[in-house]
């Protein structure tokens, strides 16, 4: 007997790839439909407060553009020719040609490959545990945050910081290179409040004028690049001026006489003159952090987006170190928490299945890879075969010309599991139609925050949607693999990753929605010393303490590292061909390619536009909607002119990931990024290029 569908309002959790990972309440108008999105109000973090883009999510999870059928190429790569098929013939195809390929070319030449579309770890990262049971190459994980953990790890010893809903009740919010009006909304949510309620200062630290910017108190407009010599330039001043906390330096870091010493040249005049900005800034900024000691430093990625990225990361977080803001509550700092969650994913992986082992693949130089280079193909053989899930790369990675080149290779056999047809899942063999958050089970992660919250399926999948979980048990199936773990559910393997952390049973914490996995405060803030042998904070980073920490791969040479924080100067140079520093800072109602699909979030962000100065546009002849071209020796990119003042001169603003085909003649902005490996353990500079700017019609 059917019963009614009775329309009410369920608890979930926000999938995407944001450090809020908000708590979501769901209208759940029928059985397979949606209506408003809102903010959990009894949810500390989120507080009732989500973005725009997910209060619209009807527009995505109903969007006509959905895939609900598995598909097959017919005629030539990424013509567009599709005939739909059954999922018994699509995986019975994969399985076979995958099989085949092995057998010609060894596992490793098959390269599973996936990143955040969902945050969800069931369906985020089961793809490795086929990976690992076949033997296939593995995935060196970069894109993201590649510079920037390692850069926060080398001061405190472990990725976490002091609780994010402290900085309510910080006297000072220092918004290092993140902008969380567009990124991760709820940081203002909290920053916002200690203004409020305790008429806090806001700091903002970015490259120009962001949404986030202008909600500041004192906004600190740098050159790309020069974060280090920021940072640098504030520790002199706090040991010139009496402000750094001597007793707490002495305690609690590695802080030496050659310390001091490398510090004495690094004035606040030597970094205005890197940084752009001017002395008075810099003493001022120094003054009020050395003053205030509830000061809270939210360190975001942007700014190790950068080829400095890791040293700049550390470097900023050695300004706590000194005022000794850990040791006080509403103080401290703050990158992630994604090193406290203490999971057991060993059965999720597959750890208990690896064959072999094999070659370790970066993931940002998918390009480089596809196209043979030696180097990035660490000296093995060609990959021939990859089923992507969870990622755009033919969008979002680096030097978008290699890897749409690589991608489109005849002979790269090419399965893409997705939601929509992407720019990559045009380029595929097979095209497997993928569910969405609210039709699938999964827990995530909050690297922005403290809990560890579940995701019930809470409708009914369009078609013919299967979830990555399911996708990857069914071939795994059909390769041969026979362990228990490729016939679980996906609720089934939530409950038993739970249930080895030591987390409980998921019968219990269902009704509730999470795990708060909050530390004691004093934890979070290191009084009983930062996670290095010594205990000690280092303004001296061991990188190779890191690396043994975390498994990262040396992409230089240790011997050119910095020995201490430093402005470390190799970001791409400008040069008179190349006279403008462009970043590709994050769009507000994208999220990386995900929402470009969407109404609400095309009109919002209009053509893919550049932001630049009216005093570098004139000279070129570029007035406000002018069409323009912009290049380097990676490639040329076909852009809107938007004149701006909230930005310094020499420095152009793209805001994206805006689909390649919105922009004249198919090339997205990753066109212009590089896919070379930052040091020193890889990741993508994507907010580090040296540029020329042009008028289209002068081209
Ligand atoms: N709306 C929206 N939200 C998102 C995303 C999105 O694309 N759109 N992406 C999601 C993902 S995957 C991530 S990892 C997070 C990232 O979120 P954030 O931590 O905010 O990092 P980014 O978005 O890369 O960049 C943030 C800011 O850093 C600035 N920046 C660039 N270079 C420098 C520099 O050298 N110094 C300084 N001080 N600032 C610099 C950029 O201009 C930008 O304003 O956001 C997530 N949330
Ligand atoms: N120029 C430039 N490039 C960037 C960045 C930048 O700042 N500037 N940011 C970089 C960063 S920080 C990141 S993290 C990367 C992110 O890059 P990606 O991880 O590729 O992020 P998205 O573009 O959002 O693509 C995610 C895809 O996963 C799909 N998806 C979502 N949920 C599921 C699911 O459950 N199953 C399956 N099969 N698919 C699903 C979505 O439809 C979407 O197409 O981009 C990077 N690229
Ligand atoms: S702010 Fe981030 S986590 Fe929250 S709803 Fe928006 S995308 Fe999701
Ligand atoms: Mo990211």
């Amino acid at each position: 007997m059917n019963q009614p569908f009775l329309p009410r309002i369920a608890r979930t959790v926000c999938p995407h790839d944001c450090p809020s990972a908000c708590a979501l309440d769901v209208e759940l108008l029928g059985p397979g439909r949606i209506g408003r999105v809102r903010g959990a109000q009894d949810d500390p973090y989120t507080a009732g407060v989500i973005c725009e883009k997910v209060s619209r999510y009807s527009e995505r999870v109903h969007h006509p553009d959905r895939l609900t059928q598995p598909l097959r190429r017919v005629g030539p790569k990424g013509g567009g020719q599709w005939a739909p098929i059954s999922w018994d013939e699509a995986l019975d195809e994969t399985a076979a040609r995958f099989s085949a390929i092995e057998a010609e070319w060894g596992a490793e030449s098959i390269w599973p490959y996936y990143y955040a579309g969902t945050m969800g770890h069931v369906q985020r990262d089961g793809i490795d545990r086929l990976r690992a049971a076949k033997g296939y190459s593995r995935q060196y994980d970069t894109i993201c945050t590649g510079t920037a953990w390692p850069g926060y790890i080398a001061g405190t010893g472990m990725l976490g910081g002091v609780n994010p809903e402290q900085m309510a009740e910080s006297d000072c919010v220092v918004i290092w290179g993140t902008n969380a009006v567009h990124t991760q909304v709820n940081v203002m949510t909290h920053a916002m409040r200690a203004r409020k309620e305790r008429g806090a200062t806001i700091v903002v630290v970015d490259i120009y004028q962001t949404a986030t910017m202008d909600k500041a108190d004192l906004g600190l407009m740098l050159r790309p690049g020069t974060d280090g010599a920021l940072a640098l330039g504030v520790m002199h001043v706090l040991l010139r001026d009496g402000l750094a906390d001597r007793a707490y330096m002495a305690q609690y870091t590695d802080c030496s006489p050659e310390f001091e010493a490398h510090l004495s040249t690094k004035t606040p005049q030597w970094a205005a003159e890197i940084t752009g900005l001017s002395v008075d800034e810099i003493e001022r900024f120094a003054h009020l952090v050395g003053t205030t000691k509830r000061s809270y430093f939210r360190l975001g990625y942007g700014f190790t987006r950068q080829r400095n990225g890791a040293t700049a990361m550390h470097a900023a977080l050695c300004i706590p170190a000194m005022t000794g803001a850990w040791q006080h509550r509403g103080g401290g700092a703050f990158h992630s928490n994604s090193g406290t969650w203490q999971l057991d994913k060993s059965r999720l992986v597959g750890s208990h299945l690896q064959k072999g082992d094999p070659r370790w693949l970066d993931m940002s130089e998918i390009g480089p890879i596809l196209t043979g280079d030696a180097t990035a193909l660490k000296g093995g053989g060609p990959v021939k075969a990859m089923i992507v899930q969870n990622t755009n790369p033919a969008s979002v990675a680096p030097n978008q010309t290699l890897a749409r080149a690589g991608l489109a290779r005849e002979d790269l056999f090419l399965v893409v599991h997705e939601q929509f047809m992407t720019e990559t899942a045009e380029l595929a063999d097979i095209v497997l139609p993928a569910t969405m958050f609210l039709e699938h089970n999964d827990y995530y992660t909050r690297g922005g925050h403290t809990r560890v919250l579940y995701g019930p399926a809470l409708v009914e999948r369009p078609g013919e949607c299967w979830s990555n979980h399911q996708v990857i048990n069914a071939l795994a199936l059909r390769l041969g693999l026979d362990d228990p773990s490729f016939t679980s559910t996906d609720r089934e393997v939530v409950a038993e990753t739970f249930r080895r952390s030591g987390y409980g049973e998921l019968d219990a914490i269902e009704p509730l929605g999470f795990v708060d996995r909050e530390r004691p405060d004093a934890e979070a803030r290191y009084a009983q010393g930062f996670a290095w042998p010594d205990k000690r904070f280092r303004f001296a980073p061991d990188w190779q303490a890191v690396a043994d920490k975390k498994g990262y791969l040396w992409t230089c040479d240790p011997a050119a590292m910095p020995r201490f924080a430093d402005h470390w100067n190799i970001t791409e140079r400008t040069d008179s061909e190349h006279p403008f520093r462009l970043a590709t800072s994050p769009a507000r109602t994208f999220l990386n390619s995900t929402f470009n699909e969407t109404p609400g979030s095309q009109r919002r962000e209009g053509p893919p536009s550049l932001f630049i100065h009216p005093a570098d546009a004139a000279p070129l002849g570029i007035g406000e909607g002018d069409a323009v071209l912009v290049g380097n020796r990676r490639g040329e990119v076909h852009l809107t002119a938007r004149l701006r003042l909230g930005l310094p001169t020499g420095v152009v603003i793209a805001e994206g990931l805006h689909p390649n085909k919105a922009h004249r003649e198919g090339r997205g902005i990753n066109t212009l990024t590089d896919a070379r490996p930052v040091p020193p353990f890889g990741g993508a500079a994507f907010h580090d290029a040296a540029v020329w700017v042009r008028r289209a019609d002068q081209a």
